[in-house]
């Protein structure tokens, strides 16, 4: 039952999910000294403060002319423009820099911190405690360190596993040796390339799947972080015991053929704070390391591989929910809560009732929220 009167996408919006939001903007550089604000207040573990950068980035780059004086009063009356984030963009307009991000970029312990956080399993919160703690400032420092140490975990794991697989967990060790490889970026011919060697094996363990690369690819950019891949097969309706299987089929296949080296998640995932319900074993995924074979990459280059696994009826708010960006997807949360819903990959459901919903094209996912359409090139929020 889609909602009557759809809200329609401008981007003066609140929401990220309704703020159309090419690649490219006119406003790039000032969006980046922002990031590194951005960055800092997220490596110290100020997320309030950070979420503040994020929220004001967000609103500039989607603000369709270049920031100059004369375009102030209007950007003063966006959402998110405080007095603070307003007297950063007015230097930035005068002096071409934000003297705060500068700072910050020169300083030992961001230059650390962030360099830290580039490894799996190393987020903020670990950063901190191997440079103030262990005193530690390289990654030579870090591997030494990790010789004689191990992480207790590699992830904040909300997830359980019900699946069993043979691929081993990617170690604190073999994330610092595959640093380099797995921080290269994908050029697009090659996330098809890995796209259609997923599919090709897929098609012998069950015949007539779909995938659906969705992430940045989705989004259009021209170099990925990793690849995510949304699969499912007509014969998994209503039988979430056929979607964990298919998943661990999928990965032990992988792994046997030497494409999968390692595995750094497996299992359903639960949002944080969200009801258990039944939905939840609907969707079904796994992190990856993945190699394409030498034929089609001489160079062998670890990639990180995100392949999710979904009944037919969740498959368009998979796809949705893992189109990105991060932030359009923290907004569409948002706005599905304020007006009574629960969105996550796995479906939308009423709060009041637990009435489920399962859209079955891309556009009525958006509509069931009540939200105008936005292609998904508009969603680099
Ligand atoms: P990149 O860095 O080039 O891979 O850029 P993206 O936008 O592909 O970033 P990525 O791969 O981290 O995530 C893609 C989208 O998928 C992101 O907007 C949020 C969603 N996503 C990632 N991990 C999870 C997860 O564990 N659960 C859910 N529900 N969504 C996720
Ligand atoms: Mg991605």
């Amino acid at each position: 039952e889609p909602q009557e009167t759809l809200e329609q996408p401008h981007y003066s919006s609140r929401y990220a999910c309704l703020r159309p939001c090419p690649l490219e903007s006119p406003n790039q550089e000032l969006a980046r000294q922002l990031a590194v604000i951005r960055q800092d207040r997220e490596l110290d573990g100020n997320a309030t403060s950070a979420l503040v950068y994020e929220r004001a980035t967000s609103v500039i780059i989607a603000y369709p002319h270049k920031i100059t004086a004369a375009r102030m009063n209007e950007l003063a009356k966006l959402p998110f423009m405080g007095e603070k984030m307003l007297a950063k963009v007015e230097e930035y307009i005068e002096s071409g820099t934000i003297t705060e991000s500068q700072k910050i970029a020169a300083s030992g312990r961001f230059r650390a911190l962030s360099a830290f956080t580039t490894i799996y399993g190393i987020g903020p919160s670990t950063a901190r405690k191997l440079f103030d703690v262990f005193g530690l400032r390289t990654f030579d420092e870090l591997v030494a360190h990790f010789s004689t140490n191990e992480l207790p975990y590699l992830n904040d794991d909300r997830s359980e596993s019900r699946i069993q697989t043979r691929a081993p967990t990617l170690k604190i060790q073999a994330a610092l040796a595959l640093r380099e490889e797995l921080n290269e970026r994908i050029p697009r011919t090659e996330v098809e390339a890995m796209h259609s060697v997923v599919m090709a094996e897929l098609e012998q363990i069950k015949g007539g799947c779909t995938g659906t690369i969705v992430g940045g690819y989705r989004r259009g950019k021209a170099y990925s972080n990793d690849v995510d891949i949304v699969i499912t097969h007509p014969s998994l309706a209503n039988e979430p015991s056929l979607v964990s299987d298919l998943c661990e089929k999928l990965v032990n296949q992988l792994f046997q053929r030497g494409l999968i080296t390692h595995l750094m998640h497996l299992g359903s995932f639960l949002q944080p704070g969200a009801p258990r319900h039944p939905s939840l074993s609907t969707i079904e995924k796994a992190l990856t390391v993945f190699r394409l074979p030498p034929q089609l990459d001489p160079r062998g280059v670890h990639r990180r591989l995100d392949l999710i696994v979904v009944a037919p009826e969740t498959y368009w708010t998979a796809i949705v929910g893992w189109t990105g960006s991060k932030m359009f997807e923290r907004d569409l949360r948002l706005w599905a809560k304020e007006r009574g819903l629960n969105f996550d990959s796995s479906g939308i459901t009423r709060r009041s009732n637990g009435k489920q919903y399962f859209p079955q094209t891309e556009e009525e996912v958006f509509s069931t929220m009540g939200l105008g359409y936005l292609d998904p090139t508009l969603r680099n929020a």
